[in-house]
């Protein structure tokens, strides 16, 4: 058998919605600009990597936000590696329906999209290669397709497409869950996945590789701090090898920032900076501000996003700081603070003896907002 090799991605997710409360409609738009261009610049890899073919194992496209003019494209730039051959296998958020982008007439003679959630099979005689794949037909399927999977070919290798969720545990999805154990099971040589945005590869009980999410290769929240990339597969004499093809123009990062040593503005923009030393200036980054500050002291988290916002291409600042009231010290006090402390404290031990840490957290975040509000002061949601 001739050797080849192939690139996998999936989920691009293009025309993604993204947190409108970190970006700006301008900045929004951009990042699915990049999107497209890491897409673009992955259709144009598959060529000088000399790859036999594209594989896409669904969410390229979120719902019906893909532009008009970003279909043209993409079109565009596929039939510009014709005669490699494109699939598509559409995932829960570009699911294929009747008339929808996927039955576009524009799409060039290379791409073969897989149309239905029963699995075909195409066959590429010039590579030996045979590729099965299905499709989403709607924005939820529970069914285990891989259990009805029967695969026929004869020669060459083989790979099967297949969006859906792999399940460690014993969990419930709406998105094709399947048992990972189940993968080596599957007489083919590679299964291609798609729908988690982590990048994995499984391995069979020789240590083989045979399956592989490769993950998004743009991140998409702050959930997908994790290095992005797209998958070259490459096969030799029953032997398949992954590796990963690195992506991403910005990246996410979220730092816990502590501010005790803070009393001012700066105090605390400098300490952002210091901890986010490892963020790059074209990135998504998140500060979670904590520690004990001085009782009334309250920061202008607008005034510190803005300045950051100067430094990084967006920026979120939550304030977690808490006053610095000392327990100990309060309920030695004859006062309604002392007694109020005194009882909280009780409670907060019987909480703990209870081993009941949420009823525990409820009654430590009361004891600040009591006293807050006992010193005249309004008291702020942690
Ligand atoms: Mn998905």
């Amino acid at each position: 058998m001739t050797d080849i090799k192939i690139v996998h991605t999936s989920d691009l997710h293009l025309g993604n919605y993204f947190s409108e409360s970190l970006f700006t409609k301008s900045q929004l738009s951009k990042r699915n600009r990049e999107i497209l261009e890491t897409f673009i610049g992955i259709i144009h890899k598959t060529k000088e990597l000399g790859a036999g073919a594209l594989l896409i194992t669904g969410d390229l496209f979120e719902e019906d936000r893909v532009r008009s003019a970003d279909l043209h494209r993409i079109a565009e730039e596929l039939k510009s590696i014709d005669p490699i051959p494109v699939f598509i296998s559409p995932g829960n958020h570009d699911y294929y329906r009747e008339n929808g982008y996927y039955d576009w007439l524009g799409w060039p003679d290379n791409v073969h999209i897989f149309r239905s959630r029963h699995f075909d099979k195409i066959v590429l005689d010039d590579i030996n290669l045979t590729i099965y794949g299905n499709a989403f037909t709607s924005p939820e399927d529970p069914t285990d397709y891989l259990h009805l999977f029967k695969p026929e070919h004869k020669e060459g290798f083989s790979i099967l497409m297949y969006h859906g969720s792999a399940m460690m545990v014993d969990e419930k999805s709406p998105y094709r869950p399947f048992k990972p154990e189940m993968l080596q099971r599957l007489a083919v040589d590679y299964i291609a996945l798609g729908h988690y945005h982590k990048r994995q590869i499984f391995k069979n009980d020789s240590g083989d590789p045979i399956a592989s999410y490769p993950g998004s290769p743009e991140p998409l929240n702050f959930g997908e701090a994790h290095p992005h990339s797209f998958n070259l597969v490459s096969f030799s004499k029953g032997d398949v090898k992954v590796e990963y093809i690195e992506t991403g123009a910005r990246a996410y990062h979220s730092f816990n920032v502590d501010c005790s040593n803070c009393s001012t503005e700066q105090n605390v923009i400098k300490a952002c900076k210091e901890e986010a030393s490892e963020a790059s200036s074209g990135d998504m980054v998140k500060f979670n501000l904590s520690g004990m500050v001085d009782i009334g002291l309250k920061f202008d988290i607008e005034n510190i996003t803005d300045e950051l916002g100067q430094v990084f291409f967006a920026v979120q600042v939550f304030d977690r700081t808490v006053p610095g009231y000392d327990f100990e010290v309060i309920a030695e006090e004859e006062t309604a603070r002392g007694l109020f402390v005194r009882r909280l404290k009780e409670l907060i031990s019987e909480a703990e003896s209870e081993d009941d840490t949420l009823k525990r957290k409820k009654l430590e975040d009361a004891i600040i907002y009591g006293l807050q509000a006992l010193d005249g002061l309004s008291p702020e949601r942690r």
